[in-house]
């Protein structure tokens, strides 16, 4: 069966994100009942364009079809989390592997080793079972989790690199978006610092008999 002769197949990867956003929204749920913090600020996703899976299936020289896809495409399904500090992310990439039933295929851990343009971000592909009466497939969605800054800086670097190859100063624009990228880090590694500062802060306060500071803590945001 040729791609796109078949929208059935790609509602099945919509129902794999969406069973995905319930245990990610469970989870951003009991993170605040147990500490007041939401580490998860947002979740965005997206289901690739039929042109767009055509265009890189022929790209890389493979068969037009679903099982195809199934086979040699990872990011058919895309999720974005935007967490709020860089250790959101970690702790909720632990959570991930602790679900029962999920595969994780592959994780890149670009905020340890950023890529040489200063893109930030964690990527898991995970494989997640899909039923639909008797069946079940396992479909792969490609993780790509991240701060705000690192999101604000990856929004703003795809659109100047496209703007970019209409430009004559290339180099220079890649340069500064590499250092947009190291003063953004920067940011987000205080802003950690000073979340530590304020947990302790408010641990003090409670033991002194203070009221729910980590809730406030989090009303702050
Ligand atoms: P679009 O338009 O955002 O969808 P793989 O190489 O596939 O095995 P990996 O490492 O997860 O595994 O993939 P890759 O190719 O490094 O990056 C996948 C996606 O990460 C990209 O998808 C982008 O969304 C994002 N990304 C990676 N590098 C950069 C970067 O330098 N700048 C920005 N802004 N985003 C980046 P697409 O399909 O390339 O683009």
């Amino acid at each position: 069966m040729s791609v796109g002769t078949s929208q059935f197949e790609f509602g099945l990867f919509e129902y794999a994100i969406i069973e995905l956003k319930k245990k990610f929204d469970q989870y951003n749920n009991k993170c605040y009942e147990e500490s007041g913090h939401k580490p998860i600020e947002t979740i965005k996703h997206r289901i690739k364009s039929t042109e767009s899976i055509k265009n890189k299936l022929a790209a890389n020289g493979y068969p037009d079809t679903y099982e195809s896809i199934i086979k040699n495409l990872n990011d058919v399904a895309g999720m974005r989390i935007i967490c709020s500090f860089i250790e959101d992310i970690f702790h909720f990439s632990e959570f991930i592997k602790e679900i029962e039933g999920l595969e994780i295929i592959k994780i890149k851990d670009y905020i340890s080793q950023p890529k040489k343009s200063g893109y930030r971000s964690l990527h898991m592909h995970i494989r997640v079972p899909v039923s639909f009466f008797k069946h079940t497939e396992f479909l792969i969605v490609e993780l790509q989790i991240r701060t705000i800054a690192m999101d604000f800086w990856a929004s703003l670097e795809h659109k100047l690199n496209y703007k970019n190859s209409f430009s004559n100063d290339s180099d220079f624009i890649q340069e500064e978006l590499v250092a947009y990228a190291g003063l953004l880090h920067e940011v987000d590694s205080r802003m950690q610092h000073l979340k530590a500062i304020a947990i302790g802060k408010n641990h003090k306060n409670t033991i002194k008999g203070g009221d729910d500071n980590d809730k406030n803590f989090s009303g702050r945001r």
